[in-house]
């Protein structure tokens, strides 16, 4: 029997050999990126804490896009036989000042080991095909009708997944054939793009033709964790690929690595056949692909959170002045999610350890470990899309947008979407009270 973690860590590695073949620049940020993440172990840097190196090197995040509820249940389904579970909601069409009429959320392994085992998440977009701004009702029709007839993901793949759901893993050969159909179903496409359907929809949108304007799903862009995103950003200019003009996220600064920061290449042409409106089929290339990469800091509370998104932008000595300098402060202040340990062999001199947090801290009776921020950004998600687009698109200001939230995708889902701050926090709070137990103090006061 192969565990659904095994099945998550094969997946990863084979989309990612998969699209290495597809998009060469993304082998070329692979290597850069092992090799400044080698540099700064040899150098004696470390991951800051923030997951072993083993668990750095396998790390990607994935992005892909489908067009409907029925098909956003499917992928769910994919994903649960990978132990990938649907975490937060994003509604990217107000973050992104060009038209990005998607909304999202992303699967991922909520518990600790199974992260540590491999944290493989994927960012996977809805098309919001009734939003009056972007789509009138004529062309939702239309567009329902071409999603409608689409199959991304065979009855084999879906009925393997829920069998890898349902018992938690597979047997080898169920499993190498599970693995086959799931990579199948993220390849780009050969088949011919109707070359005015897309332009059609591509003036709306680019994302939406991406979506809707073709008859598959594709892995949009792997991206790998680096642990210097800065010395990536120069390295990768080096080598002659043009890279976003900026990192998204928190700046460079002395203090604290927080939640995430992310850059991007360009998206590259990529040859695609098209069908013309007298039926001809032509060659002819579409910009949508890019890479991008990305650096994970420590996951931040509601109120750390809060003050992350108010200084959002601002230089690092604004920063240096406003925002917790080490993590010690971001754990007394609870601006920032840690896992707590009580300290071995601490000398009894026969004092009760205090109650209050910043007592055993500084007492020494409990050790800070800061938790990974697991998730995106929607301002960066945002950016990141956008800064791919050469047209802003259009929309209609006059119209209203249709209301989607976190629990229409969990009825969509048939699943659960979890909360992020309430993943971290239970987390934070289960390694307290062990914590607090194993130094006597059974009242939790926290
Ligand atoms: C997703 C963009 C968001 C991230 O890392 O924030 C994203 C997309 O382009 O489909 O991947
Ligand atoms: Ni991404």
């Amino acid at each position: 029997m192969i565990p659904v973690w095994r099945l998550r860590a094969a997946f990863a590695r084979r989309l990612s050999d998969m699209y290495g073949m597809e998009v060469p620049a993304y082998t070329t940020l692979l290597e850069v990126s092992a090799q400044v993440n080698d540099e700064v172990i040899s150098k004696g840097g470390d991951t800051g804490g923030l997951g072993g190196i083993e668990r750095v090197t396998a790390e990607r995040h994935g992005a892909i896009r489908v067009g409907t509820a029925r098909e956003m249940r499917q992928a769910a389904q994919v994903f649960a036989a990978l132990g990938m579970e649907p975490v937060g909601f994003y509604d990217l069409r107000e973050a992104a000042a060009s038209a990005v009429p998607v909304v999202s959320t992303a699967f991922r392994p909520i518990e600790a080991e199974e992260l540590e085992r491999n944290p493989f998440r994927v960012f996977t977009s809805m098309l919001t095909t009734a939003d009056r701004r972007f789509f009138d009702a004529g062309l939702e029709a239309r567009l329902e009708s071409f999603l409608g007839r689409r199959e991304l993901f065979p009855p084999e793949l879906l009925d393997l997944a829920a069998r890898a759901e349902r018992e938690q893993g597979l047997d080898e050969a169920a499993a190498e054939q599970f693995l086959t159909l799931a990579v199948a179903a993220f390849e780009l496409s050969s088949q011919p793009v109707d070359r005015a359907w897309y332009a059609e929809l591509e003036r709306i949108s680019a994302v939406a033709a991406d979506i809707g304007g073709v008859t598959s799903t594709h892995i949009n862009h792997l991206t790998p964790r680096v642990l210097d995103i800065d010395e990536l950003y120069r390295r990768m200019a080096d080598r002659g690929i043009t890279m976003i003009d900026r990192i998204q996220g928190p700046p460079r600064w002395d203090g604290p690595d927080v939640l995430l920061r992310q850059t991007s290449f360009r998206a590259l042409a990529e040859p695609r056949r098209f069908r013309e409106p007298d039926g001809s089929v032509a060659a002819g290339s579409l910009r949508v692909r890019f890479g991008e990469v990305e650096a994970r800091g420590i996951a931040l509370t509601r109120s750390g959170r809060a003050l992350y998104d108010e200084l959002i932008g601002e230089p690092a000595e604004v920063w240096a002045g406003r925002f917790p300098r080490t993590e010690h402060q971001l754990a007394v202040q609870d601006k920032a999610f840690f896992r707590y340990e009580p300290v071995a062999g601490r000398p009894g001199d026969g004092r009760r350890p205090p109650e209050d947090l910043a007592g055993l801290l500084d007492g020494g009776w409990v050790s800070a470990h800061p938790i990974v921020y697991e998730d995106f950004l929607p301002a960066s998600a945002a950016g990141i899309f956008q800064s791919n687009l050469t047209d802003e698109g259009t929309r209609d200001t006059t119209a209203t947008g249709a209301h989607y939230d976190q629990q229409w995708l969990s009825g969509v889902l048939e699943r659960p979407v979890h909360d992020p701050f309430d993943l971290y926090a239970a987390q934070q709070d289960s390694s307290l009270r062990q914590a607090r137990r194993a130094l006597g103090l059974s009242k939790d006061t926290s």
